[in-house]
């Protein structure tokens, strides 16, 4: 009995959350919200075209700490060590895009649009700005009021299929979403020290990871320098070797050929269960695009605070004064 009324509590509790989300939450407390979010990422993006890389990986590192809560923008302090200072946060950019929005967005409506729609809003307009679809995406979520470190548990890119897929069953993706958020290797680079192990020796066996096309792996090499004696400065290069700042699904194409960069992206064609759909998205694009844009949603759903959750943050590095925290 009581153990009913726990799982019809938690049932409806979740949906309740979730429900609080709506396509144009802002429309009559700030009407002009995704416009204004809009016109400073299109600014931004008209002079760096990689800041669409930067938002999407900020986005998909928020979500799966504690949820779509704006955890990953908190400032570490003297005392307290956050999100953004675990290692694999190392390289997450764009945080001075977030502000400048934040300062806008304050100007125009003090304490309404919280810092986790506006990444979600963000990242969409510049995947769009880059060539990907453009998809309606439910806001209202609200800040959270934990950043933790310690709490950073992500993926690593040396996993196969079935080694990456629990971290996203984990928060109710499936193997179809895996494969196709990944697709945001499409855009962006990776610095030589997650695949640098590929490059020589790889594994112990003396030579490259026979699953890399050899002429990359030697361009590879030259760049970057082996893992035994790599480059001083740790180098990046494209996650996509074709279309490097073009939403598209050149990606999958580049893995059919053996030209991943990263040995989970590179495994996607090679494990049975994920092959199939990277075939379908390399011979059809618009099934990508409209697979990307569904994932995009749920990804943004994950765990997010809704109702008088949390909080609406005026400064999205810090928690706002006073709020009480638990402790
Ligand atoms: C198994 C899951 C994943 C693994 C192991 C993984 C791993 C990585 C690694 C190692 C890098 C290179 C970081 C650097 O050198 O700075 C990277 C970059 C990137 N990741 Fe992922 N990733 C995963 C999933 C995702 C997802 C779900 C998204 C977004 C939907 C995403 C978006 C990106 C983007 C856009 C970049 C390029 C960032 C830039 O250019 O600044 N990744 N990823
Ligand atoms: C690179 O992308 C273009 C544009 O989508 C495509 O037509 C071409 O076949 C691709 N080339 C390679 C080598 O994959
Ligand atoms: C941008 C940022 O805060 N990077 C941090 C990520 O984590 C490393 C290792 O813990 C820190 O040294 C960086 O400062």
């Amino acid at each position: 009995m009581e153990k009913n009324l726990i799982i019809l509590l938690s049932c409806c509790l979740l949906h309740f959350a979730s429900a609080q989300l709506r396509v144009g939450f802002y429309s009559s407390t700030c009407p002009r919200a995704e416009t204004i979010i809009r016109q400073l990422v299109q600014k931004r993006f008209g002079t760096d075209r990689s800041i669409t890389a930067a938002l999407l990986r900020m986005h998909f590192h928020d979500c799966f700490v504690r949820g779509c809560d704006a955890s990953i923008l908190i400032d570490s302090t003297k005392s307290t060590s956050s999100e953004k200072d675990a290692g694999p946060n190392l390289t997450v950019r764009g945080y001075e895009l977030i502000d400048e929005i934040k300062k806008a967005l304050e100007a125009a409506c003090p304490s309404t649009v919280s810092c986790a729609d506006i990444i979600t809003v963000a990242t969409r307009d510049a995947v769009d700005l880059a060539g990907g679809s453009h998809y309606k995406v439910p806001t209202g979520r609200r800040d959270g009021l934990v950043s933790d470190s310690a709490e950073v548990n992500l993926p690593g890119p040396s996993l196969s299929v079935p080694e990456a897929l629990p971290f996203f069953r984990a928060k109710g993706l499936t193997l179809n979403d895996m494969v196709t958020l990944l697709g945001a290797h499409t855009v962006g680079v990776a610095h030589c020290g997650f695949f640098q192990d590929r490059l020589s020796n790889f594994q112990g066996t003396g030579k490259p990871d026979q699953t890399m096309n050899p002429a990359l792996a030697a361009r590879l090499l030259r760049t970057c320098g082996t893992a035994s004696r790599p480059l001083n400065r740790d180098p990046t290069v494209f996650l996509d070797q074709n279309t490097s700042f073009t939403f598209d699904n050149q990606f999958y194409n580049q893995l059919r050929s053996k030209k991943g960069i990263l040995q989970i992206d590179q495994q996607l064609a090679l494990d049975r269960s994920s092959a199939p759909i990277v075939s379908s998205f390399a011979s059809n694009p618009n099934a990508f695009q409209q697979n990307f844009a569904s994932a995009m949603i749920k990804m943004a759903n994950i765990q997010v605070l809704g109702g008088k959750a949390g909080e609406i943050r005026k400064n999205c590095r810090v928690f706002n004064p006073k709020s009480r925290r638990g402790f």
